[in-house]
């Protein structure tokens, strides 16, 4: 079964089954700058981050796509200050796109991903309440897609044809899962999260980090665990974005059978106060998110 099947058979509107085939039509033209892309572009992005070429081209390339296809209403983007509003003829969506997550790692050729999530009500500071879908797609030995909607979370898998097609359906995180991410610097951590960090060792976990979100929650929801980018001692609010990373991610974890959490409450019920508004995360397995809540009180 091909992916435009699939949302037909999930009752998804012809507007929709559109706008996601917009997005994956950029994943060649995005493929295509990846050679040199690597080299550093000068510029810095909204968190001070570095950019390398590529992070701006996949960017420019997903924005412009947007704007040509009268589907999208607003657009934010981690590599964009602001909302970005367009002119929608149809569909009125909003898209919130991390453009190249991870993209740091391209000189290593490690694998690197494009997240998205979409609010039918067009708003995407309205609240992570509000996404109705959400999908990443991950670049590495396989360009694979997991896409996650109110019917649940299915893996598709790119083949020569350029086509997405069905491998996995219905995907669920395993609370029998041993693979944890600890996300940020040893030093940085809070006593509390050292001690959970410490229990997953003493528990026999294994640790699986990468540095780049997509392939490191990908491993969590193939095998089972947990993934976490804590508050650090001088960055309560952690690393990762609500509205770019955060956010699709624990809307796929949910639609999973997972959690995902800010240490406290869900994540799911955060309301941006800020496009660049960050958020500590604990996300995977839901045993493993509940006891990691626990320890942290
Ligand atoms: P660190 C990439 O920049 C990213 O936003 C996520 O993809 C990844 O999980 C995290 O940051 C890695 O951060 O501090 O370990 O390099």
């Amino acid at each position: 079964m091909t992916l435009s099947s699939y949302l037909q058979g999930n009752n998804q509107s012809k507007d929709f089954i559109d706008m996601i085939q917009v997005i994956v039509d950029q994943i060649k033209p995005i493929k295509t700058e990846f050679l040199g892309g690597d080299k550093k572009a000068g510029t810095y992005n909204l968190y001070g981050e570095e950019q390398i070429k590529l992070d701006k081209r996949a960017n420019e390339i997903l924005l412009t796509a947007f704007k040509s296809s009268g589907l999208v209403k607003q657009a934010g983007s981690e590599e964009e200050a602001d909302v970005i509003h367009m002119e929608s003829t149809r569909g009125h969506f909003g898209v919130t796109i991390d453009p190249l997550d991870g993209s740091s790692l391209i000189p290593t050729n490690l694998a690197v991903g494009i997240i998205v999530s979409i609010y039918e009500n067009g708003e995407i500071m309205s609240g992570l309440s509000n996404i109705k879908s959400a999908f990443y797609i991950l670049l590495g030995p396989l360009t694979l897609m997991v896409f996650a909607d109110q019917s649940g979370v299915s893996q598709f898998v790119l083949n020569d044809e350029g086509v997405f097609d069905l491998v996995k359906e219905d995907m669920k995180l395993s609370e029998d899962g041993k693979l944890y991410s600890p996300g940020g610097l040893y030093t940085k951590w809070t006593e509390k999260h050292k001690q959970l960090i410490k229990s997953y060792e003493e528990a026999g976990l294994k640790l699986r980090y990468s540095g780049s979100f997509v392939p490191d929650f990908h491993q969590i929801l193939t095998y089972g665990g947990i993934f976490s980018y804590p508050a650090l001692i001088e960055k309560p609010e952690g690393k990762l974005r609500v509205l770019f990373e955060v956010g699709p991610m624990s809307f796929i974890a949910e639609a999973a059978g997972g959690a995902a959490s800010d240490g406290v409450k869900r994540t799911l019920e955060i309301v941006p106060n800020k496009v660049d508004h960050r958020t500590p995360v604990y996300i995977g397995s839901k045993n493993l998110v509940s006891e990691a809540i626990e320890k942290l009180k």
